[in-house]
């Protein structure tokens, strides 16, 4: 508008913004009856981790009370979660599996 050239033949970089899908962290806590190589054996079979990682958290989770194991899309921890919740039910083992988002 007007005669000058402050709105006109001006180029502004625009940068698009690209969406990424919300990441939800999978956390084991700890309780007092849960055998330990059973921890370590859910980690292993529904995580995918090596025999020492997966020992490696079952500690941290022993001694701190709770651990991030992975993080994932909702859909994937959601299943995490419940194939976690289902095998501890499954040999009456009380151990807790949650998801947070990130
Ligand atoms: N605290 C449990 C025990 O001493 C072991 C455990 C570790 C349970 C991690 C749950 C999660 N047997």
């Amino acid at each position: 508008t007007g005669d000058d050239d402050s709105d006109a033949s001006v180029v502004v970089a625009t940068r698009p913004k690209t969406q990424r899908p919300p990441l939800y962290k999978v956390l084991l806590l700890n309780d007092d009856y849960t055998p330990m190589e059973f921890v370590v054996a859910v980690l292993e079979r529904f995580f995918g981790l090596s025999s020492a990682q997966s020992f490696e958290i079952m500690l941290t989770v022993h001694k701190k009370g709770v651990a991030v194991v992975g993080v994932f899309s909702h859909e994937i921890a959601e299943t995490k979660v419940a194939q976690v919740m289902d095998f501890a039910r499954k040999h009456q083992h009380p151990l807790q599996c949650t998801m947070e988002r990130e």
